[in-house]
């Protein structure tokens, strides 16, 4: 869906602070490119690791994390959440609906997505550690969770459309792939997978991938 000359000029010449590697960071890309809006925003790439400064990005966000967007008018947006609910302002509420019971169903989706996410993050980051500073069974513990999030997505699997439910949970189901690929969760959900094949074919999942 095209982007209407207006709603790139409020837009436009914002930059938006993000890293391939990051699942939060595509799930705004996505969010971007399903508004037909994705051109008018400059992507910077830059890495968000907790152990390394980052003096750039501390000076726009003091929580020093990714995704962070800086709007044209100066104003600095952080979190995933947040940026998509501004984001939302340009789709005339495809993204996310207006408050009642659609809207409840797309942020629970969104946060059965944004829970995956922070856990498979704090895992990966676990696998960075000295290996005798690693703890194996705290891992294990948040992939039970996550298994707990898969197997309810597969007993209720969402719709193909893409809003900001859907983006986050497709987002983070890639995520346990790129960086997980040894915990395979296919195939105990054959509906949740079946769901996640066709999403991934959009062309705004196709074209973000996590690198190889
Ligand atoms: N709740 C945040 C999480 C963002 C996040 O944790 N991003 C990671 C990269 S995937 C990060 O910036 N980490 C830096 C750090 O932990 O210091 C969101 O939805 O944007």
């Amino acid at each position: 869906m095209a982007a209407s000359t207006q709603t790139s000029l409020w837009i436009s010449s914002c930059k938006l602070y993000w890293s391939p590697n990051s699942p939060f960071a595509r799930k705004v890309v996505v969010a971007t490119k399903e508004m037909g809006i994705d051109h008018c925003v400059e992507r910077i790439e830059t890495s968000a690791i907790p152990t390394m400064a980052n003096e750039v990005l501390s000076a726009l966000n003091p929580l020093t994390r990714i995704p962070t967007l800086q709007l044209n008018t100066g104003e600095v947006l952080f979190d995933s959440s947040l940026i998509c609910e501004y984001l939302n302002e340009f789709s005339d509420g495809r993204l996310l609906p207006e408050p009642g019971p659609a809207r409840r169903r797309v942020l629970k989706l969104e946060l059965f997505g944004v829970d995956i996410m922070d856990r498979a993050v704090v895992c990966r980051q676990e696998t960075l550690r000295p290996e005798s500073h690693r703890w194996s069974g705290w891992v294990d513990a948040q992939f039970d969770r996550i298994g707990m999030i898969l197997d309810t997505l597969d007993a209720n699997v969402p719709s193909l459309s893409p809003d900001l439910g859907t983006i986050t949970v497709g987002c983070a189901l890639e995520y346990l792939d790129f960086r997980f690929r040894d915990r395979a969760w296919r195939s105990k959900r054959p509906r949740l997978s079946a769901w996640h094949e066709q999403f991934a074919l959009r062309p705004s999942m196709a074209s973000t991938k996590h690198p190889e």
